[in-house]
C-alpha cells in the first residue's frame, strides 16, 4: 500500500490531522493498534481553547460540537471554603468550550467514515523505516499477516506509549521530564454538575476538581497517591473525600450518584526534543505530556496539528519546505509554554507529601494574590483559554 501521510495513532491527534488533510486533498492512512470502540471508551479532556475549535471548523467536523458544546466564559478557584472567579472573557475576550475529547473523536471517526478515509485497526507491531531518507515506510501486522505501507512522510501520532519517539535515536533525542508525586482519580456520573463552571479546589486534603460534560454528566476528580488504586475507592468514599475538599457551600449542594468509569492517572510533565527527525514527526501526547490541572493536554496536541497541517499543505501545493523545517522549533516554543503554565497551576493547588512550612506559605500567597490582582488573573485567563497559535 501507498500513501502521501502515513500517521500513526488513532488518537484525536491522527484523526484530526488524517481529515485536515482529506479536506486539502492529501492521501493519508492511520495505522491505529486498537479498535474504535476501544479509544472511545477513553474518558479524557474536557475543555477546549478556541484554538482547538477553530481546527474542527476547519476539518468540517464541527457541527454537533457548535451545537452540544457548553460555553464557559470563566472558573472558579476555590481555596478551603473560600472561592473567587477568575473571568476569561473579561480579561482575553474569549471563553472555553466544554466538549469531551470522546466527543470529539467520536466525530472526527464519523467524518473518516464518511469520506472513505482508511484507518487501520488492530494494527499490531507498527515498525518504521528509513524515516531519515526520501523513501520512507511503515511495517505492521493485522490479524498475524505483514503489511507494508509506503508514504512521503509519516505522522506520529501514537500517544506517550507509541512506538514513534522511540524510533527517534537516543543521539539525536533529548526528554525532559517531572513526575508528580501524586495522581488524580477521577470518576464520571450521570448526576447534575456542582455548579456551571469548573471548580478548581485548593485544600489541606489535597486539590479537587468539579468538571462536567453536559448538564446530566458531571467528572469529578480528587487528588490521590500514587500508591492508591481504584479497588480501594467505593463510591461512597469518593463523594465522602470530595466533599471534604471543597467550599461547604458547595458540598451541601452536591448531588452524588453510582460512577459509571473510575480511573487513576499519574501526572507528569514530559517534553521531547526535537519533534521532526527526518520525514518524521511527532504530535500531542507522543511528543509531550502535562499534568491535567491546566487542562492543556489535548490543546497542546491540536497546536501540533495546525503547525504540522500547514507545513504538509505548503509542501504538497506550493513545494514550499519552510513550515515543515520550522515544525519542529515553532511547535516547541508554544508547548513549553503550556507546559509552565500546568505546572504552575499544578504546583499552585496541590498539596505535596512533607510539603515545607515555608512553601505552604508561598502557595498561600501566591494563591492570594491571584485572588486580589487584576493582571495575575489576566495572566491565568490568558494561558487557560490558550495561547495564540
Ligand atoms: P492519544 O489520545 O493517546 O492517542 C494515541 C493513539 O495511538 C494509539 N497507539 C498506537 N497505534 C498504532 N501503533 C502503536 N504502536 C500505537 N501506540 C499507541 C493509541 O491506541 C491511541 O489511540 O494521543 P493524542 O491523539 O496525541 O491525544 C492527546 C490527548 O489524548 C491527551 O493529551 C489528553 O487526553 C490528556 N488528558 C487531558 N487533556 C486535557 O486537555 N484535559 C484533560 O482533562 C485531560 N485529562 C488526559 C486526561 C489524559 C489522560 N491519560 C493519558 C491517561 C485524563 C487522562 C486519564
Ligand atoms: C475534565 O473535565 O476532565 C477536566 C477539566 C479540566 C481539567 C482537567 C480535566 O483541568
Amino acid at each position: 500500500m501507498r500513501t502521501q501521510v502515513a500517521i500513526i495513532g488513532g488518537g484525536p491527534s491522527g484523526l484530526l490531522l488524517s481529515q485536515l488533510l482529506h479536506r486539502a486533498g492529501i492521501d493519508s492512512v492511520v495505522l491505529e493498534r486498537k479498535t474504535r470502540d476501544y479509544v472511545l471508551s477513553r474518558i479524557r479532556a474536557g475543555v477546549l481553547e478556541q484554538g482547538f475549535v477553530g481546527l474542527m471548523r476547519q476539518a468540517g467536523v464541527a457541527e454537533r460540537m457548535d451545537r452540544e458544546s457548553f460555553i464557559h466564559d470563566g472558573t472558579l478557584i476555590a481555596n478551603g471554603n473560600e472561592q473567587f472567579r477568575v473571568d476569561f472573557v473579561k480579561h482575553t475576550g474569549k471563553p472555553v468550550v466544554v466538549y469531551g475529547q470522546t466527543e470529539v473523536t467520536r466525530d472526527l471517526y464519523d467524518a473518516r467514515a464518511a469520506s472513505d478515509g482508511k484507518i487501520v485497526f488492530n494494527a499490531e507491531a507498527v515498525e518504521i523505516h528509513g524515516a531519515d531518507s526520501d523513501a520512507p515506510y511503515l511495517t505492521y501486522s493485522v490479524d498475524g499477516s505483514e503489511q507494508r505501507l509506503e508514504c512521503d512522510f509519516v505522522a506520529g501520532c501514537d500517544g506517550f506509549h507509541g512506538v514513534s519517539r522511540q524510533s527517534i535515536p537516543a543521539n539525536v533525542r533529548r526528554d525532559y521530564e517531572k513526575v508528580y508525586p501524586f495522581g488524580w482519580l477521577g470518576i464520571l456520573s450521570e448526576t447534575p454538575p456542582a455548579d456551571d463552571e469548573l471548580i478548581y479546589s485548593k485544600s489541606e486534603r489535597g486539590f479537587a476538581l468539579c468538571s462536567m460534560r453536559n448538564a446530566n454528566l458531571s467528572r469529578y476528580y480528587v487528588q490521590c497517591s500514587l500508591s492508591d488504586s481504584v479497588e480501594n475507592w467505593s463510591d461512597a468514599a469518593f463523594w465522602d473525600e470530595l466533599r471534604r475538599r471543597i467550599p461547604e457551600a458547595v458540598a451541601e449542594k452536591l448531588i452524588t450518584g453510582p460512577s459509571i468509569e473510575k480511573s487513576i492517572a499519574p501526572l507528569r510533565s514530559f517534553v521531547t526534543e526535537p519533534m521532526r527527525w527526518g520525514r518524521l514527526f511527532l504530535c500531542g501526547d507522543a511528543a509531550h505530556i502535562v499534568p491535567p490541572t491546566g487542562a492543556k493536554g489535548l490543546n497542546t496536541a491540536a497546536s501540533d496539528i495546525h503547525y504540522l497541517f500547514q507545513g504538509l499543505k505548503a509542501q504538497y501545493h506550493d513545494t514550499e519546505a519552510e513550515g515543515l523545517d520550522l515544525y519542529s522549533e515553532r511547535a516547541l516554543l508554544r508547548i513549553w509554554k503550556a507546559e509552565r503554565f500546568s505546572w504552575w497551576m499544578t504546583n499552585l493547588l496541590h498539596r505535596f507529601p512533607d510539603q515545607p512550612e515555608f512553601d505552604l506559605k508561598m502557595q498561600q500567597a501566591e494563591i492570594n494574590f491571584l485572588r486580589d490582582n487584576d493582571a495575575a488573573q489576566k495572566v491565568m485567563a490568558e494561558n487557560y483559554v490558550g495561547l495564540p497559535f
